[in-house]
């Protein structure tokens, strides 16, 4: 177990790692490649990949560090007894949850398309949090982990930043959990959002968390490539 401060927006926090928890968000094949759920939708599923990086050197750092380490997957039950109609229904996507699709069944449970991009694969004792809404913690056991471990505060990351992070964040905010999102390791299919969602994230002192660099990770194992080559530095920036 160690502390240090780390350098955030609106202001430094200190990190006890023993009581921090990294939590990885829906980092799945249905939100990052071609054929699942994200690109139903009508997205550009490759503005999501600047994230993958950023995510694969936070992962390794928490893993040296000994924290706990959780990974979530937005998904359905196989007979959609889980989804509600104003989740099915909702809007005009290509493809509904359940349809087949060129990973298989959209967002269901169990198929190809529904799992954790390789590169960031979770590890045995890595717990996955299937979860059925964009929220962490709703309708999932992630809280009782948390409390078990004794955990207070999240390092969040994944996508897409103003969806499932920023109601994860959200979630956890209002269950007293101090949160900081980690600004590059999070995207966005529409980047101004990300950049939105991470500045109202910090507003008004911390009103639901805190913003961090990956960067800003102490002795963290040196990348062999600059983690944010592929990201536009003005999704990073949060304006003083
Ligand atoms: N559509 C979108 O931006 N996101 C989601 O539906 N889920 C998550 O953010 N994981």
């Amino acid at each position: 177990m160690s502390q240090f401060t780390l350098d955030a927006k609106p202001y430094p926090l200190v990190i006890d790692t023993g009581q921090t928890a990294l939590i990885i968000i829906d980092m799945q094949r249905d939100f990052l490649e071609l054929g699942g759920f994200g690109e139903s939708l009508g997205n550009d599923v490759s503005l999501l990949r600047s994230a993958i990086r950023p995510c694969q050197e936070i992962l390794q750092w928490a893993r040296d560090c000994g924290m706990l380490v959780l990974h979530t997957r937005e998904g359905h039950r196989p007979d959609l007894s889980d989804v509600t109609p104003a989740k099915l229904n909702r809007g005009d996507p290509s493809l509904r949850i359940g349809s087949e699709g060129p990973m298989g069944r959209i967002l269901i449970r169990g198929e190809y398309g529904h799992d954790i991009i390789p590169e960031l694969a979770p590890g045995d004792r890595e717990p996955v949090i299937d979860k059925p809404g964009k929220g962490a913690f709703y309708q999932t056991d992630l809280q009782l982990i948390l409390a078990s471990r004794g955990i207070s505060t999240l390092l969040v990351c994944g996508v897409t930043t103003e969806v499932c992070v920023h109601t994860t964040v959200r979630e956890a905010n209002d269950r007293g959990f101090r949160c900081v999102v980690m600004a590059e390791a999070c995207a966005s299919y529409f980047p101004h959002f990300h950049r939105t969602g991470l500045e109202m994230i910090a507003a008004q002192g911390g009103i639901f968390g805190w913003v961090a660099s990956v960067d800003a990770l102490p002795s963290r194992t040196a990348p062999t490539s600059k983690s944010t080559s592929n990201t536009d530095p003005s999704l990073i920036a949060i304006e003083d």
